[in-house]
């Protein structure tokens, strides 16, 4: 019971002392790179790339797109993108029904429950849609657009992108508590 109040009491004090370096290794240290509620954020704002491209991207060091699974996420991602970056406004996030037409599933994972933020302005789904755009300009509404650029890359579907990552928690899980 002692070590349970003592790990607990060290998890609170050091669990929360969370910073950059507690990202993945071999992402650039940059104003582009972000810690919010234990994950961290990649803002590939000067870098658009089609869905695909991007999610590979993300996925090769270690991430997803970012999974914009609760209003929190939402709201940091348009103060970030809006007010701290001033440039991107579109940007894709970690959601696709390209498995199953109309069938959303976020790039984790888990599938598409509870929150969502489609845009008023949507017109249902579509088979050549299948990749979900999130607008900061506009309230953070979702819509939806070609995963990959068409004819061999003739027509762009190109967009600025943010990769998620779980951070380490803290310096908690290298140093055990002393006992
Ligand atoms: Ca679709």
């Amino acid at each position: 019971m002692l070590q349970f109040i003592l790990s607990t009491v060290f998890l609170i004090g050091f669990g929360s002392a969370q910073t950059i370096d507690d990202c993945p290794a071999g992402i650039i240290r940059d104003k582009y790179l972000t810690l919010h509620g234990g994950n961290c954020f990649e803002f590939l704002v000067d870098w658009p790339a089609d869905y695909n491209t991007a999610s590979e991207d993300c996925g090769a060091r270690g991430g997803t797109l970012v999974l914009v699974n609760n209003k929190d996420i939402s709201d940091y991602l348009i103060d970030q993108l809006i007010y701290e970056y001033g440039k991107a406004s579109k940007v894709w996030i970690g959601l696709n029904d390209k498995a199953k037409e109309g069938t959303y599933v976020w790039e984790d994972g888990t599938p598409l429950s509870g929150y969502s933020n489609w845009a008023p302005t949507r017109n249902g789904t579509s088979a050549n849609h299948d990749c979900v755009f999130f607008d900061a300009s506009k309230q953070g509404f979702w819509d939806e657009d070609f995963c990959e650029d068409q004819l061999f890359g003739f027509i762009e579907h190109k967009r600025p992108y943010v990769c998620q990552y779980r951070a380490r928690n803290g310096r908690a899980t290298t140093t055990p508590p002393p006992l």
